[in-house]
């Protein structure tokens, strides 16, 4: 394993995509996650690939994921404080998946 994707995506993605990477014998860790923005909960994966696989991972993360409009509410946002309150709904298109590659220095299974 060389190369480890970090991927988030939309919770309506999510289980279209693990079950394309088991397909593909690909191994992945969901972690629930929330975007800062929304603060609403999206997924982000954990995929830990070699090198010459991440082209394929790439392209399974692309054909199983869309991006879609929302709204984001002002009430929703307002939280216990007033920071970052917008006094009027906001829409906003959320991509089919952020996502980042990194190098792995060790890969260790005990
Ligand atoms: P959220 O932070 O909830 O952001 C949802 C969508 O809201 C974003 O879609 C973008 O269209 C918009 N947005 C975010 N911040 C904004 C801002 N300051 N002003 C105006 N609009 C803003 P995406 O860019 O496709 O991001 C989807 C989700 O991916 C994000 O959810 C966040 O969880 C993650 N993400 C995006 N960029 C990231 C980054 N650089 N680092 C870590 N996570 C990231």
């Amino acid at each position: 394993m060389k190369k480890l994707v970090i991927a988030v995506v939309q919770d309506k993605d999510s289980s279209r995509l693990s079950d394309a990477l088991v397909k593909q014998n690909l191994r992945a860790t969901k972690l629930a996650s929330t975007g800062s923005f929304l603060k609403s909960g999206n997924t982000t994966f954990m995929i830990g690939v070699e090198e010459d696989r991440v082209d394929s991972v790439l392209k399974l993360i692309q054909d199983n994921c869309r991006s879609r409009k929302q709204i984001m509410s002002p009430i929703t946002s307002m939280g216990t404080n007033a920071e970052g309150y917008v006094p009027y709904p906001v829409e906003v298109e959320v991509g089919g998946a952020t996502v980042f590659v990194l190098p792995v220095d060790q890969f260790l299974q005990f």
